[in-house]
């Protein structure tokens, strides 16, 4: 592992004298340090870009453009424990997650939008014309130019790749900016460009925070042609209103604080093996993750008892630890605001089942920054904690009554990214997801999801739908040409 990650500005590496330390959240030990990106680096990568998209990058076809592509998805392969032992470094998620999700879907991301842009269709009709011989349309697409793109910490590779594939695959040139919490794989990634020939600009990197540095001026610059991000919603309200100067196109991935639905014709020992894995998987950080549960009221009590079995026998500890199941939250800032929740929910009545602290263990993962897996009843459908995104590993279960009932709680929310359904009537099950406002609703599952699909949210979940022909429908537009016959 380097011990100083470097930005990645036209082909070159580059650094700017003032960095911040990458820190390891199982515990708080530095991992390295990161060159931050001041205003002058990123306007240099928006430079190299928009020379990229006017120079080779922009002229070269979709077969060579895939061709590369698929060699980074080969690269990313053939460099798989690089990238591995950097993510799990950076986010002190298991070995397991990270090798069987992170990884291989982030090399997926670029092999798939290289298979897509080659099928991509065009539209074309023929008209007819007052003097009757006719005239052809035929659309084209054209990349939207220097395309900004800016991660989030909980997913890093697979967040990123998810949009640099699709939007390098369509013609732009990209500028990615990771995480600050999160910046390693994205630093490999740009070295893989480089290993396998991306032209010079067509893929920068800058590190650095949101506000007041590399995110915010990224997304500030006149010269970015559009701006793809995932995050919280309230970075999207300011990235919005960075966009809205020049009115650039947005792809926004946000918040959610999504339903879990379980009725009482439920299987239930998959209904509660099911929502567990969807509130706890990487500690409760995935943006699908599941923080309010409704449970039709006779099977409510032996749901929770279930929920707290499951909550409970999950193993925290380090990444390679035998049978992990858990990991810490990603920073110290951010168990502070979980924790901040854990206290307000017993401030608001709530009932705490499990959790609700932080485990002791007495070595080196004190330092880091571990949390109680929680389940909390007892509140009402108005109390904070039932309403914010938390983002931790947690959920509030309370009983309902009716379908109706149900389906009206589920979506009483600001938010609408994803829901799941657990029951075993066919008709019931397709009658509540179609009724449920989110982007996503499973039905006994849950982060079951082909990368061909569309994916985004609705309300204050996000903007947009991203994933298969839906990416490439973003980072590209058509224009039409019309042939008088
Ligand atoms: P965040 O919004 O704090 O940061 C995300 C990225 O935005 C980081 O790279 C950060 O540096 C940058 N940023 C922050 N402020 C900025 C600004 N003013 N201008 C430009 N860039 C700025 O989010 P996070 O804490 O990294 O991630 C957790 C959040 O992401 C949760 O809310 C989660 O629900 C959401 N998320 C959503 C999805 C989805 O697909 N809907 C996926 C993953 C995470
Ligand atoms: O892998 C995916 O399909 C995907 N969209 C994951 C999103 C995770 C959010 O945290």
């Amino acid at each position: 592992m380097r011990a100083l990650l470097r930005n990645y500005v036209g082909g070159a590496w580059v650094e700017t004298g003032r960095t911040f330390a990458n820190i390891n959240p199982v515990n708080g030990a530095k991992v390295c340090d990161v060159s931050e990106a001041d205003a002058a680096t990123v306007a240099r990568a928006v430079e190299a870009a928009s020379r990229a998209r006017d120079g080779d990058w922009g002229r070269m076809g979709d077969e060579e453009r895939a061709a590369l592509l698929r060699r980074v998805a080969d690269r990313i392969e053939a460099r798989f424990d690089d990238f591995l032992e950097a993510e799990v470094a950076d986010t002190g998620k298991s070995y397991p997650q990270a090798r069987t999700i992170d990884i291989p879907r982030g090399a997926a991301n670029f092999r798939i939008f290289a298979d897509l842009i080659k099928a991509y269709p065009n539209e074309s009709y023929e008209m007819t014309t007052p003097d009757g011989a006719g005239a052809l349309n035929y659309s084209i697409r054209r990349p939207l130019g220097v395309v900004a793109v800016i991660a989030p910490w909980n997913l890093p590779l697979l967040l990123l790749s998810w949009k640099v594939a699709p939007a390098m695959a369509a013609g732009n040139a990209v500028i990615a900016k990771p995480s600050e919490e999160t910046p390693s794989t994205a630093t490999l990634l740009a070295e893989v460009m480089d290993e396998v020939g991306v032209p010079a600009g067509a893929f920068n990197l800058v590190h650095g925070f949101g506000p007041d540095s590399a995110g915010e001026f990224l997304t500030r610059h006149p010269d970015v042609d559009a701006i793809t991000f995932t995050g919280e919603s309230r970075t999207g309200t300011a990235i919005m209103k960075a966009a809205a100067e020049r009115v650039k196109p947005i792809s926004f991935e946000l918040g959610g604080k999504n339903p879990a639905v379980v009725f009482a014709d439920c299987n239930l020992d998959a209904a509660i093996a099911g929502v567990a894995r969807a509130v706890f998987t990487n500690c409760g950080q995935v943006c699908m993750c599941t923080e309010r549960v409704y449970v039709e009221r006779p099977i409510f009590d032996r749901f929770v008892r279930g929920l707290k079995e499951k909550a409970e026998a999950l193993t925290l500890g380090r990444p390679a630890d035998t049978g992990v199941d858990t990991g810490p939250l990603i920073s110290a800032g951010h168990r502070d605001k979980v924790l901040s929740y854990y206290r307000l929910a017993v401030e608001e009545g709530a009932t705490v089942v499990t959790g609700g602290g932080v485990p002791r263990f007495g070595d080196e993962r004190d330092e880091g920054f571990f949390i109680q897996p929680t389940v909390w009843t007892g509140l009402s459908d108005e109390a904070r904690v039932c309403r914010e995104e938390i983002f931790g590993p947690v959920c509030h279960v309370a009983p309902f009554d009716t379908e109706e009932e149900a389906v009206r709680r589920a979506n009483d929310t600001d938010y609408g990214l994803c829901a799941s359904v657990w029951t075993q009537n066919l008709s019931r099950g397709h009658r509540v997801a179609k009724r449920i406002t989110a982007g996503l609703v499973w039905v006994n599952s849950w982060f079951l999801r082909d990368l061909r699909t569309p994916f985004g949210g609705v309300k204050l979940s996000g903007i947009g739908r991203e994933g298969g022909i839906h990416s490439l429908n973003f980072y590209s537009e058509p224009s039409n040409i019309c042939i008088k016959l």
